[in-house]
């Protein structure tokens, strides 16, 4: 049987680009993320281009109740999920510490740190009970290293390295994998979403150097989830060639 694998956020970016290329790999993908209209343009798109199942769930990370109903709805050849990315996350602005916006705080702490509890919680006892699975936590650089004007989020991140380090050690005697990505600049709607639709301002993040696509993550995925099962891919760091930290960058000045 076919390995099912659940990403959220699949409606943009990484979340996209990893189930696109899970499909592609033979696996069947449950696709989840909150715009509807989105997941429903990829359902088409994976059933034209692959030979993988798809399915799709339209809920709110931040929400357990609805997060709970989602898996409960599946059906029962959906239900025994193999690998969960959670992925769905988000910077909301860039300031200073004593200049930040509260309700920006909050929409990074539930959705990074709550929302990825909670789909944790909710998927890893399905994979316990299998006694297989693996967990693909996508962190940062900005889990790593913290930047100006960037504590929040920054914060979040370190959250989930160490949630990740964590779930590694509870879920050792359950033969469940688990995996932290962390990518450094990677050009998907992030910076547009941070800068709450300022497109410029989103632009500017990627120029005068060569930023990372949301490819070479899901290529990075793959690589975790396809090694032998013996083997756990427990933390990769992936940077563009141009970007040494979360604030330090190699830029060409335009000529
Ligand atoms: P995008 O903005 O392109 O995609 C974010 C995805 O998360 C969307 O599919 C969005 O779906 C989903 N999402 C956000 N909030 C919620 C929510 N409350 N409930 C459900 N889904 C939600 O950004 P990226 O693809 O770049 O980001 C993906 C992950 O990668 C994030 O965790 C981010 O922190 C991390 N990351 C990104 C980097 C980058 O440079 N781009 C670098 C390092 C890490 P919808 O709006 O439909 O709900
Ligand atoms: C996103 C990468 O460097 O903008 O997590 O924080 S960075």
């Amino acid at each position: 049987m076919k390995k099912i694998a659940l990403i959220t956020g699949a409606t943009s970016g990484l979340g996209k680009a990893i189930a696109l290329r899970l499909a592609k790999e033979g696996y069947d993908v449950i696709i989840t993320g909150r715009r509807r209209e989105r997941l429903e343009e990829l359902e088409k798109e994976i059933e034209v281009k692959y030979e993988s199942r798809v399915y799709s769930l339209c809920f709110d990370v931040r929400k357990y109740n609805e997060a709970e109903q989602a898996i409960s709805s599946l059906p029962s050849d959906w239900k025994t999920i193999d690998i969960l990315v959670n992925n769905a996350g988000l910077a909301v602005g860039l300031s200073s510490i004593h200049e930040g916006e509260v309700d920006d705080w909050e929409r990074m702490i539930d959705t990074n740190i709550k929302g990825l509890l909670y789909m944790t919680r909710i998927v890893s006892p399905i994979m316990v009970e299998q006694k297989s699975g693996h967990i693909v936590n996508i962190g940062s650089i900005a889990g790593k290293a913290v930047y100006p004007n960037g504590a929040v989020y920054c914060a979040t991140k370190y959250a989930v390295n160490a949630l990740h380090q964590g779930m590694r050690m509870d879920l050792l005697p359950y033969n469940i994998r688990v995996t932290q990505i962390c990518p450094g600049a990677v050009e998907t709607e992030f910076s547009l979403v941070r800068f709450k639709g300022n497109q410029n301002r989103a632009d500017k993040v990627y120029e005068g150097y060569e930023n990372l696509n949301a490819d070479d993550i899901a290529e990075a995925v793959y690589y975790a989830v396809s090694q032998p099962a013996h083997v756990n891919i427990q933390d990769m760091l992936v940077m563009p060639t141009a970007q040494a930290t979360g604030n330090m960058f190699h830029k060409e000045e335009k000529k």
